[in-house]
């Protein structure tokens, strides 16, 4: 197996791209592709402002790397969420939050950039787990809390702070399986809104994934390739979820068919920019503004985050 630009002994081999290259190949490949992502879904230009928001995973680290080495000042956002002495089976949760926030420092500190840290506890009075526990969305899994939460603090940071694009680190694999969720279920509403790049709005600044095109493999080898130190260990109340069995299902089918996944997410957005989602006559939510914390609401009165506090 040789590099396909260099004909050096290949550390990668892509099926689904039928590509194959040698490790400097390689480090370089990833960020051309994000850059090519980049620009053709129009997710932020050179003279924009952009976040990332870092958990010290692979491909969130990986993705401030590739930003610094296409030269965009990006800055960081970590936010604590307090999932420390949770003990499950295994004692994995044991410092998730602590061990991920200490990563994140290093790789900004050693990098020198700036990293903005906010601690759900110190500012909201409650971690995510002790949210859970006394809010009607958190019976059971604390994942809806925390997707609440994680949303109002990048909304709210962004907008704070100026930066008018909030990147994320979801990769092909993250974004195939939530659309394998809705497509199961034809969540309209989701498939309309789901895609590469979500248009911001008064108070909301633009989401982009800059890495949606890229297979959660890719961005391991290229992590690893980096030597960049990133959590190992999956958030505690990952296991078992619904979107790790949809990985699963999915890596079957692409073990099968190289390129499957990422030809059930293009095709997806072919469809979904042909109008498949919007075939009939688009619902205009009118948004307010919460009186506590003014992040757009779809209701009058305090947003859900501010209710979820004030409980
Ligand atoms: S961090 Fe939060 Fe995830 Fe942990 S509690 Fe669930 S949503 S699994 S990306
Ligand atoms: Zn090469
Ligand atoms: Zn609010």
């Amino acid at each position: 197996m040789k590099c396909r630009v260099c004909g050096q002994k290949a550390v990668i081999n892509m099926r689904q791209h039928n590509l194959s290259l040698c490790k400097d190949h390689y480090i370089e490949w990833i960020p051309e592709q994000t850059e090519r992502f980049i620009e053709k879904y129009e997710m932020f230009t050179r003279e924009e402002k952009v976040l990332v928001a870092v958990s010290s995973g692979k491909d969130s680290l990986s993705l401030w790397d590739i930003l610094q080495r296409l030269g965009v000042q990006a800055d960081g956002l970590y936010i604590c969420l307090g999932i420390d002495d949770i003990r499950p089976q295994t004692d994995v949760g044991l410092r998730y939050s602590y061990e991920s926030q200490c990563l994140t420092e290093k790789f900004a500190a050693e990098r020198d950039l700036k990293l903005h840290i906010v601690d759900v506890q110190k500012e909201y009075g409650a971690n995510i787990p002790e949210f859970a526990l006394k809010s009607q969305r958190g019976r059971g899994k604390p994942c809806s809390v925390c997707g609440l939460v994680k949303r109002h603090v990048m909304n709210r940071v962004a907008r704070d702070f100026g930066y008018d694009v909030l990147a994320t680190g979801h990769n092909l694999d993250d974004e195939t399986a939530v659309l394998f969720g809705n497509t199961l279920t034809w969540a309209g509403e989701y498939l309309l809104r789901q895609g590469p790049v979500l248009p911001g709005i008064p108070g909301l600044a633009r989401k982009g994934k800059p890495l949606c095109r890229i297979y959660e493999r890719e961005m391991l080898a290229y992590a690893l390739l980096c030597g960049i130190e990133y959590i190992c260990d999956e958030c505690p109340f990952s296991v078992g979820s619904t979107s790790i069995f949809y990985k699963q299902l999915l890596n079957r089918l692409e073990s099968e068919h190289p390129g499957a996944k990422q030809f059930f997410y293009l095709s997806f957005l072919e469809a979904r920019k042909s109008g498949l989602f919007t075939g009939r006559e688009e619902i205009q939510v009118e948004l307010h503004l919460c009186p506590n914390c003014g992040q757009p609401t779809s209701a009058p009165g305090l947003c859900s985050f501010c209710r979820m506090v004030s409980q």
